[in-house]
């Protein structure tokens, strides 16, 4: 268990950030309140295998053992894609994360181990307060399980009961306890007014919580992206991703998930088009807000280019309005062609649904 550390450390200082935005200090969140230790998720029971055919295990390429090498979850939405918490992939490469599909016991069952092909991160991702915490993986192969509806449309959800599943820590004193057995707890949605007026600003529109006024069944560290489910008519709907709380199933808190009805569109671009590829500017196959910053920049230099040979040179490459001169009225017109063409990029890569 101890060779999570490093991963612990990283969700421990997300917590901190996301908590800091609004409440203070940054010490407060990781130490404060030892309570008692309380079982499991936190609170929570094991699942049987079966149960949740559609839940994935992130794990660290370079770790051959699945329990060690496991630091999020992810769901299963379509047989090659994931979704998970952007802040489960910031920084990442595809070729860091291993998908593991098909195992409820991390030590003993085989299930299917695929690599990650590309990372699309939700471009307005704020790894500060967690807003936008979404992040979806294309695999290098499809996995055989079922792949989880997803919640879409304006409903709430206020006051259902949901389930939330994971192999995070179940120990809320930061103990780093984690189960080999995929645990479960239900707990219930509470309105964001309620959310907000605990987490500020770090709750929109995008976020879920759920919890228990007084604590006790939680998610916790290694349980970030992970479902939140909710019954349906013929089966569960994957409803929110876990994201963040101050500390784990402490009382006064809740438990912050992204609402995955929010990004509906977000989700079908990722699936249905492939305009992540053209939206991977910089061809690191990670699709975020580095590739506008890369296309602007590649913007820049075309510019750059062009008035140093063909504006400041007055050559016939310079004359784009074929008046027969080299002039500022030349200069304004590349501009304005350049500045379109990122303009049509964006629109084509990343809001195709709007073309
Ligand atoms: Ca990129
Ligand atoms: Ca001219």
């Amino acid at each position: 268990m101890q060779l999570r550390k490093t991963l612990v450390t990283t969700l421990t200082l997300t917590f901190l950030f996301a908590g800091a935005a609004d409440a203070g200090p940054l010490k407060r969140f990781a130490h404060e309140r030892i309570d008692a230790a309380t079982p499991k998720i936190i609170g929570g029971t094991d699942a049987q295998p079966g149960d949740w055919p559609w839940i994935v295990a992130l794990i660290q390429s370079g770790i051959s053992d699945n329990f060690q090498g496991q630091f999020c979850g992810g769901t299963l939405i379509a047989p090659d894609w994931v979704v998970t918490a952007a802040h489960c992939t910031d920084g990442k490469s595809p070729g860091d994360i291993d998908v593991l599909a098909g195992v409820t016991d991390l030590k003993n069952d085989i299930g299917e181990r695929v690599a990650v092909k590309r990372i699309v991160q939700h471009p307005e991702f704020n790894s500060r307060n967690l807003v936008n915490d979404i992040s979806l993986l294309q695999l290098s192969s499809p996995v055989s399980p079922t792949p989880a509806a997803t919640d879409v449309g304006p409903e709430t959800h206020e006051g259902e009961l949901a389930t939330i599943i994971g192999w995070g820590d179940t120990d809320p004193t930061f103990r780093n306890d984690f189960p080999f057995i995929l645990q479960q707890a239900e707990v219930p949605v509470i309105s964001n007014t309620l959310c907000q007026s605990i987490y500020g600003s770090s709750i929109t529109n995008g976020s879920l919580c759920a919890g228990y006024a007084d604590g006790g069944k939680d998610t916790c560290q290694g349980d970030s992206g992970g479902p939140l489910v909710l019954p349906t008519a013929t089966g569960w709907e994957l409803a929110g991703i876990t994201s963040f709380g101050n500390g784990c199933a402490q009382p006064g808190f809740y438990g912050v998930y992204t609402r995955v009805a929010t990004y509906e569109t977000y989700i079908d671009d990722s699936l249905n088009f492939d305009y992540v590829a053209c939206a991977d500017a910089n061809g690191d196959s990670v699709i975020n807000a580095d590739d506008i910053t890369a296309h602007k920049a590649d913007g820049r230099s075309e510019l750059i280019t062009w008035i140093n040979n063909c504006y400041k040179t007055g050559s016939a490459c310079g004359d784009l309005n074929e008046d027969g001169q080299v002039t500022r009225a030349d200069l304004f017109l590349k501009w304005i062609e350049i500045r379109n063409a990122h303009n049509d990029w964006l629109a084509v890569c990343w809001t195709p649904e709007a073309s």
